[in-house]
């Protein structure tokens, strides 16, 4: 019995394979002559035709814009936009609707943040916690409102295996805190952080926290109030539905508080030539017609992952994660980046010294079918700290099965072979 099948998962992790049925592009003929294995998950997902059905259904039947008319159309279009919002309460575990902001995506959300909540509350010298391995979408908000407001930027740094280094939260957590910003979830090392022990020290020094879960909703099962987050943003399409629609959840005293972000529309009491009244939440920071639609396939792309159980798609992709370390470990030269499979979420990124990224990403799409993501993957500075310019990444989602993963390691291997068949046997190691 070779090391792969002693530690292949149990049948009882893996979801059926059957599921796969519900998304086209899956059967569909994408690569000429290879079945596609879609392994770029992180990046953005595929949708089921129930997702693809509801966009039909609203533009054949429903659609008008929302909040403006009286007639049936928008009124129909108003309640379904309006019961996605409490879809999404629900999924996240708020406590009121109106915590709920439909935004563009995962960085629209942050932005709005930084300008708002930080644009009226930062003061100079005041501190922002990030860390290492935070996405561009959650340090450069972060550092351009910094250079406006006179705010300091600090970084908890990664271990040599690729968690958080969580011991020196002591020094860099203060009173001059007022604000950490950290994902839930790295889409380069696929770390999971323990949210709810930071977001406990962040507030025992009057900090808030803000969770970049763009790469951990889609995934787990996740409540808002039991991780301690007081903003959390996250995407559409990383689950399922269409790009163009995110979420900012935010603590109703919190978003009360701030001022909008953007004005206009749907966003105000009432207007005057010289002054405006904002609206209640959500709608103050809702400004313009909002992406309707997509708020809509957004909400049965909840209900197609509610009804296999995120639980239940979790443990699916541990099974994958573990088997694509597991062979990945195996290959010659080949460093994983991040931890190990316990501490992670089902990616895993690579850098292999004598082949880039570019190259490996390229042969493993025309000769294997395997779509990969290769580049920095908005984290330049994380790779940097890696001494690094480049990885390759493979990200799983609940239509992947063990095959995929054993198709990426035939590729790497073949490529490994094909570019370094000199290469000498390097031990995985993270960071
Ligand atoms: N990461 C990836 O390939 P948007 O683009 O706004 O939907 O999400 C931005 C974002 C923010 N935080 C994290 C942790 C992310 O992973 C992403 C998106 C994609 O890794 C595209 S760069």
């Amino acid at each position: 019995m070779s090391a792969l099948e002693k530690n292949a998962p149990q049948k009882s992790d893996l979801l059926p394979e059957s599921l796969r049925d519900d998304f086209p592009i899956l059967s569909g003929d994408v690569l000429d002559g290879h079945p596609l294995v879609f392994l770029d998950n992180a990046a953005s997902t595929q949708r089921p035709r129930q997702v693809i059905d509801a966009i039909c259904r609203v533009y054949e039947r429903d659609y008008s814009n929302v909040h403006r008319g009286i007639h049936t159309l928008s009124e129909r279009s108003t309640e379904q936009y309006e019961q996605a919002r409490e879809k999404v309460r629900a999924l996240i575990g708020a406590e009121h609707v109106e915590e709920i902001v439909f935004t563009q995506g995962t960085t629209a959300s942050i932005n709005l943040v930084a300008q708002s909540w930080g644009g009226a509350n930062l003061k100079p010298g005041d501190e922002i916690l990030l860390t290492a391995m935070e996405h561009h979408s959650n340090l450069v908000p972060w550092q351009q409102i910094a250079s406006k407001t006179g705010a300091v930027l600090r970084h908890v740094p990664i271990t040599e295996t690729g968690l958080l280094d969580i011991a020196t939260l002591d020094q860099l957590l203060g009173p001059r805190t007022r604000l950490v910003a950290l994902t839930s979830v790295s889409n380069t090392l696929g770390t999971i952080n323990p949210i709810s022990t930071i977001a406990a020290q962040a507030h025992a020094v009057g900090a808030l926290v803000l969770v970049d879960a763009a790469q951990s909703v889609p995934h787990q099962p996740t409540n808002v109030r039991t991780m301690g987050a007081d903003f959390m943003a996250f995407s559409g399409h990383k689950m399922l539905g269409p790009s163009g629609i995110g979420v900012l959840y935010g603590k109703r005293e919190l978003l009360d508080a701030m001022p909008p972000f953007m004005g206009g529309g749907s966003m105000i009491q009432e207007v005057g030539l010289e002054s405006f009244t904002p609206a209640a939440l959500p709608a103050k920071f809702e400004a313009g017609t909002p992406p309707i639609v997509p708020a809509i396939a957004m909400s049965a792309a909840i209900d197609y992952l509610s009804g296999i159980g995120l639980d239940a798609i979790h443990r699916h992709q541990q099974a994958l994660v573990k088997r694509a370390y597991q062979g990945l470990s195996q290959i010659t030269g080949l460093r994983i980046l991040g931890p190990a499979p316990e501490h992670r979420a089902g990616l895993v990124s690579f850098a292999f010294e004598k082949i880039h990224a570019h190259e490996f990403a390229q042969v493993l799409n025309d000769q294997f079918g395997v779509a990969v993501r290769a580049g920095h993957h908005c984290t330049q500075p994380l790779h940097a700290t890696l001494g690094i310019t480049a990885s390759t990444r493979a990200s799983f989602y609940l239509y992947n099965r063990l095959a995929d993963i054993d198709r990426l390691l035939e590729g790497v291997a073949a490529v490994q072979a094909k570019f370094a068949p000199q290469g000498r046997r390097r031990k995985a190691r993270g960071g």
